[in-house]
């Protein structure tokens, strides 16, 4: 069963049936002014931080509600819906709505008994407030007495937990009055600077396009008693009592009542914000002329979509176009900006980016808007300590030069991080080849940064001492040591503990790293380099590999993990497909890997991270046995590594796997399993249950996951095989047997490119000719200095 479809065109989501089997959501705004919608208009909107900034109420782990609430009353038959299905939640045979996700914007569209609503939520463009333009047009043949209410519950504190549960006290602290054309919240009013240094705050709902016909401040007045979201009073009656809040609970409704001719639209505006009284005047006044909406959505449309713009594929499979040019690029640029700050799942409590997420976050937008990119890149750089590692956690008010580390019992007492983690800096090394790859900034190397700590450096001694950090701690083995944790936050080895996921990446820094030591003729380090991959890869080797796979690691008591001869948890995924990412395996075992992982993890809905669950033989520090069987990091389908597997397949030429691996993971490829899946058909989740699972196929935690980048970079470089380097672009495919052309279009340095791959003989891998506007190339390589302003590139597979 499916519950929308994807407006390629228009870069929209639709959403055709509003009974969807979760909210299905939306992002509008940034940090700075967020605000996050479902399908039902369920959600909540904040100031630059979703646990201490939160301005409107959402009750988290229930029912999607409150929400943005915009009712609609015929005055004659008293009859009352709202302009999104719920939370009246009218039947659905006589209640038509589709819902328009879109970038950055929301539109719900409803028809019922004769009234077409329009309810467009957006957050103005690098703007700190929201707007909802409500649009009603009367489709019958007589004059219609029609009331319009919007409903805003605020929360009576900022610190959301504080609004939540310390009743005693933020109930009794906010007051609401009703100003001109507005419903203006106060939280403690009276409190300039006098009491702790705090001072109040104003939150503001108001109406532009009609006047206000009547209101409310008070969230019991508005819904009365024992009535809800569904029936408020005061829709019930067609008409607020304009009682405002004083110890109780806030919130802002404002009713206007209209007169619609047939064929007429009347249009209204309402727009909420944390702004004083003044402010919001002078934000409403905008809205008087109504067209301004229209004007600031269309700069919204225009500024995402041309952030879009830079790649653009046609296969013959629908739902791989629509994730690439789209969604899975709009969930990139989401997980950049929003790291993991706020969803229906994560309530906003983290005071800060986690290293390896957002060094990871980066690589997905990379190809899409590198110069953002490469700020973010220097951020986090500056977040590495003098001694290589990163912080686990980077603080929201990072003040590079000036940090504590997880050395110094005060940081881990701000973070809860208590040691480092054994991967984070690692994730530098791809992160920064690729940006160079992208742009061919290879003076990016020697842009000074600080540490973290204090001190500085280019950012070439930057990725030295990753891996210093790394060659300073090692195991018994002389492979790196676990540290707190890898990648995986449920696998702890020991601090002596030894990753082979961790050394294969540490192998493959020391690749890149050798590349940039030899454009710089630092012979001294590329020698200390070579030698010292050598004896790291004959490490792996001897010690990690075991007939058809790589292990997890060595416990720093000697136990080896993920070995074949284990009861549980003998497979383990993310190892494989690192062995080939990090070039560390042979042929023959990159190919007897891929094939173990096929065989013993692989699912319907995609690859389980390790194989069997953990249930009755978990070694001591094997978290994931927290989690149910077939869940998460215990053999569920963590989404993350998809990206990886579909890459490793890739770079092995190996077509059909890496399309078989996106197609069972996809979200858009799930469009008709949506009532299985659950999550968004145009987000990837976290996680995916797996066979043990009684509910195979559920995925879980929408939209903040880092498998936007990982599962975006595993298309763009695998199977579409654009793997830019300083020099060039080199294009290399590995798309299924069955595509017998596809065409992308990519912006490489300022250059359009068209590529046309041919595949006529249903090839997966390699190629036979590679033309570049007209000339034929003896390699599939694309020197950055041949290309013009506008290029033709002709791959023959
Ligand atoms: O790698 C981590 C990530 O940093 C946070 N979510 C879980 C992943 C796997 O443990």
């Amino acid at each position: 069963m499916n519950y929308g479809y994807f407006d390629n065109i228009n870069r929209e989501y639709v959403i055709t049936r509003p009974d969807t089997p979760a909210p299905w959501a939306n992002y509008l705004g940034s940090p700075e002014y967020g605000a996050i919608i479902s399908n039902n208009a369920g959600g909540y909107s904040f100031v630059k931080s979703g646990a201490n900034g939160r301005i409107l109420r959402y009750q988290f782990n229930s029912e999607d509600k409150p929400g943005r609430y915009l009712y609609i009353r015929d005055d004659e038959t008293k009859d009352y819906w709202s302009a999104s299905w719920q939370p009246v939640g009218k039947d659905m045979s006589t209640y038509k709505s589709e819902c328009h996700h879109g970038t950055a914007y929301t539109n719900m569209i409803a028809e019922y008994a004769q009234i077409k609503s329009e309810a467009l939520y957006y957050v103005p463009l690098n703007k700190t407030y929201e707007v909802w333009r409500l649009k009603l047009t009367n489709t019958s043949d007589k004059t219609r007495k029609i009331s319009a209410f919007a409903y805003a519950e605020f929360t009576n504190e900022n610190n959301y937990e504080q609004d939540q549960v310390n009743l005693q006290y933020t109930l009794f602290i906010t007051r609401t009055y009703f100003k001109e054309n507005k419903i203006v919240q106060t939280i403690n009013e009276n409190c300039n600077n006098a009491v702790n240094g705090s001072t109040g705050k104003e939150r503001f709902l108001g109406l532009a396009g009609a006047s206000v016909t009547s209101y409310n401040g008070d969230k019991a007045a508005f819904l009365g008693r024992y009535h809800s979201y569904g029936n408020p009073i005061a829709v019930e009656n067609g008409m607020c009592d304009n009682v405002l809040n004083y110890n109780s609970n806030g919130c802002g409704a404002l009713h206007s009542a209209l007169t619609i001719e047939p064929g007429e639209t009347k249009e209204l505006v309402f727009v909420l914000g944390q702004k004083n009284n003044d402010d919001a005047d002078v934000i409403l006044k905008q809205y008087e002329d109504i067209s301004f909406v229209e004007t600031e959505l269309q700069e919204l449309k225009d500024y995402w979509h041309s952030q879009l713009e830079n790649l653009n594929v046609t296969t013959p499979d629908s739902a791989f176009n629509s994730m690439i040019n789209t969604w899975n690029a709009y969930q990139c640029f989401i997980t950049f900006i929003w790291s993991r700050a706020a969803s229906f799942i994560y309530c906003g409590q983290r005071n800060g980016y986690g290293y390896r997420d957002t060094v990871q976050d980066i690589q997905g937008i990379i190809h899409l808007n590198p110069e953002l990119a490469a700020e973010k890149i220097r951020f986090m750089i500056s977040a590495q300590v003098d001694n290589g590692g990163g912080l686990p956690l980077v603080k929201y008010d990072h003040n590079a030069g000036h940090e504590d580390t997880p050395d110094d019992a005060s940081y881990v007492k701000a973070t809860g991080h208590p040691a480092y983690r054994a991967d984070d800096a690692l994730w530098l090394f791809p992160t920064v080849y690729k940006y160079i790859g992208e742009t061919g900034n290879k003076a990016f190397l020697d842009e000074v940064i600080p540490y973290a700590n204090g001190g500085e450096d280019t950012i070439y001694e930057h990725l030295k001492r990753g891996i210093g950090f790394s060659m300073e701690r090692l195991g018994d083995h002389k492979m790196p040591a676990g540290l707190h944790a890898d990648w995986n936050d449920c696998l702890r080895l020991g601090k002596k503990g030894e990753s082979s996921f961790v050394a294969m990446q540490l192998y493959y820094a020391m690749t890149i790293l050798k590349e940039y030591a030899e454009d710089k003729k630092d012979s001294e380090y590329i020698a200390y380099l070579t030698q010292i991959q050598k004896e790291l890869g004959d490490t792996i080797q001897k010690e990690c590999w075991e007939e058809d796979r790589f292990v997890r690691g060595i416990k720093e008591d000697g136990q080896v993990i993920g070995s074949k001869k284990d009861i549980e948890a003998n497979m383990w995924l993310n190892p494989q497909s690192w062995a080939v990412i990090s070039g560390l395996a042979t042929k023959e075992q990159a190919e007897l890997a891929l094939e173990s992982v096929h065989r013993e993890l692989n699912t319907p809905y995609g690859v389980r991270v390790m194989a069997p669950s953990f249930q009755k033989h978990a070694f001591e520090g094997a978290l994931a046995l927290l989690f149910n069987p077939s869940t998460k990091e215990n053999g569920g389908i963590f989404s993350q590594p998809q990206g990886w597997i579909i890459l490793a397949e890739s770079l092995m030429g190996h077509g059909n796997r890496a399309y078989e691996y996106f197609r069972e993971s996809s979200p858009a490829s799930q469009n008709d399993n949506a009532d299985v899946r659950l999550l968004e058909p145009y987000v990837h989740g976290q996680f995916t249950e797996s066979t043990e699972s009684p509910f195979e196929g559920r995925s879980h935690v929408h939209w903040l996951t880092g498998t936007a980048s990982t599962v975006m970079v595993g298309c763009v470089e695998g199977m579409l095989g654009l793997r830019p380097d300083a020099d060039g672009l080199l294009v290399q495919p590995a798309i299924p047997s069955e595509w017998k052309e596809i065409t992308i279009d990519k912006v490489f340095r300022g250059k359009k490119i068209t590529i046309k791959v041919e595949n006529p003989d249903g090839a997966e891998g390699g190629y036979k000719e590679f033309y570049l506007n007209g000339e034929k190339m003896d390699k599939n390589y694309i020197p950055a200095e041949s290309l013009k302003d506008v290029n033709e590139v002709v791959l023959k597979m």
